[in-house]
């Protein structure tokens, strides 16, 4: 009687080792299918709804800001994981930039870097153009920092570094050898009227940031500084700053190039 109970008791074990073992084979490639899935799912691009895109300015932004007049572009400024968020903002006096990267197709996101500045003017930024103009394959972001009317606009340029998770502005280095911050603070009025763009002046494949400026009258000594022409009644005077690897370097020749290729009114 005790042997056929054993026996029994072990015809137990054996036949819940079989199930056991059979299940874990038949689960076994589900799990393979699912962490595929899951690869597959962080490669995919998916779509920025306008509802998700509300929620995270609502979330990422502090109360300095202005959630209601914010402004957002979608980019992907990493290459993969998603796309990326580029939120402009202001408020008394104040303005941001800020990039997250959204990782997934529920709004979950990461903070990928902000710039805080005081206002130029009193407008919110926007994305205006997104190019690669330091030949990383990356793109930078030309913003728009405020349009004042016909009379002044701000525009900038910023980096974002996805690894260190900071946006910064671009370094230029201007006709005086001094670094500064890529701001173009364009003044315009009848008499006077200046433009910053982004070209290949040379046609070497790589861009350059080109400023220029048309007057009527000769220009100031400090201005001289720059390539300047006479166009029936206007002066041209030009600023081309050429990529080095770490700022973008006023560039003479390039300006005095840029100068010549350009009609007789100047027009590009
Ligand atoms: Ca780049
Ligand atoms: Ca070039």
């Amino acid at each position: 009687m005790k042997f056929i109970l054993l026996f029994l008791a072990l015809l137990l074990v054996i036949g819940v080792g079989v199930w056991v073992l059979t299940g874990q084979e038949e689960s076994t490639p589900e799990t393979n299918i699912q962490t595929e899935n899951n690869e597959h799912e962080k490669e995919e691009v998916f779509a920025v709804t306008e509802a998700m895109a509300t929620s995270i300015i609502r979330n990422a932004l502090d109360d300095r800001f202005d959630e209601k007049t914010a402004t957002y572009t979608v980019a992907n400024l990493d290459g993969h994981n998603g796309p990326e968020l580029i939120i402009g903002a202001a408020g008394s006096n104040i303005a941001t930039i800020l990039v997250v990267s959204i990782s997934e197709p529920t709004g979950a996101y990461e903070h990928m870097g902000a710039t805080t500045y005081q206002e130029f003017l009193r407008d919110v930024p926007e994305v205006r153009d997104l190019q690669d103009i330091t030949g990383d394959g990356r793109d930078e972001l030309f913003i728009s920092l405020g349009y004042g009317g016909a009379s002044s606009d701000v525009h900038g340029f910023l980096q974002a570094d996805p690894q260190e998770k900071k946006l910064a502005w671009i370094q230029l280095r201007d006709p005086n050898n001094q670094m500064r911050d890529a701001i173009f603070l364009m003044g315009g009025s009848v008499t006077h009227t200046e433009t910053v763009q982004v070209l290949d002046i040379n046609g070497d494949g790589k861009k350059e940031i080109a400023e220029l400026f048309s007057q009527i009258g000769k220009p100031y000594d400090q201005e001289n500084s720059s390539p300047s022409k006479q166009a029936g009644e206007l002066w041209c005077i030009a600023r081309v700053y050429q990529w080095n690897g770490s700022s973008f370097d006023f560039n003479r020749a390039l300006s005095e190039q840029f100068l010549e290729s350009l009609g007789p009114s100047c027009a590009i």
